[in-house]
């Protein structure tokens, strides 16, 4: 597009170990890193496309899952949050993201016994909603709102059942419009806005990545798809094949925030 980035992508290199990834819900399927990396490459090419300057963390290869960068941290306006991963196996990630995440943000440090990956967490507005899940836990739910409520935010948690994260449940598509598997959470715990449900077939489909006016979204998808464009929602598709196997999704790879605050 041209124009002077207005916001920052946190990215991470794919590591060789990815086939070693954590599994919850899904089989382990053969992943092919190679086609990763390239899925991984295209995806950061989109997020600059809509004006995203990327910074992009080496590679962890000992860490399997460390491309999927959000669930270390939850950036907002304000603050920098450091999350204490559900999974032993990704508590190693959040140190490296900590230091890129230090010269934009003032940090705060959840702390034991509360579990949180930021894949739980949705904000919508001035609401931080917070899935718990297998893992992230009341505590974090406790800590987050002994930390935001100063600057403004109220902290609502939301049962998860049968997905990883509250965001392979439901994401924000545009102002006052959410796109929900309404299997997978209780809609209700959302007031004041509209659903777009998923397309029964595609019960994977409620992760959507919104950037400005337009929504990064897996080509895996397809009738969902259909059913956002024909909302009015400008998609833009990307290959996802290789972190879906990983149970990784759109909004995993990166922690984007607005470079002005
Ligand atoms: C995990 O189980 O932790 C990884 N294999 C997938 C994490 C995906 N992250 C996300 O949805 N925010």
């Amino acid at each position: 597009m041209g124009s002077v980035p207005t916001r920052i992508a946190v990215t991470r290199a794919v590591s060789s170990a990815m086939q070693s990834c954590e599994l919850t819900h899904l089989a382990r399927a053969p992943i092919d890193v190679d086609r990763a990396r390239l899925q991984h490459a295209s995806y950061e090419r989109t997020l600059e496309r809509l004006g995203c300057r990327i910074v992009r963390l080496a590679e962890e290869s000992a860490l399997a899952d460390s491309v999927f960068v959000e669930d270390t941290a939850i950036v907002l306006d304000e603050i920098a949050l450091i999350t204490r991963p559900g999974a032993q196996s990704r508590r190693g990630e959040t140190p490296t993201v900590a230091q890129a995440l230090g010269q934009y943000r003032e940090l705060a440090y959840l702390q034991a016994p509360a579990t949180l990956d930021g894949g739980d967490v949705l904000r919508v507005d001035r609401t931080v909603y917070v899935g718990i899940s297998t893992r992230s836990n009341e505590a974090a739910v406790q800590q987050l709102r002994d930390l935001l409520p100063r600057f403004g935010y109220r902290v609502q948690s939301v049962p998860v059942f049968g997905c990883l994260h509250l965001k392979s449940a439901v994401t924000q598509l545009a102002e006052g419009l959410l796109l929900v598997n309404p299997q997978f959470i209780d809609p209700s715990h959302f007031p004041g806005v509209d659903f777009l449900p998923v397309d029964p077939a595609e019960p994977f489909a409620a992760n959507a990545m919104m950037i400005g006016e337009e929504v990064i979204y897996s080509a895996s998808h397809p009738a969902t798809a259909s059913r956002m464009r024909e909302h009015g929602v400008r998609v833009q598709t990307v290959e996802m094949s290789e972190m879906e196997k990983a149970e990784g999704a759109v909004t995993c790879c990166s922690l984007v925030f607005s470079m002005e605050a």
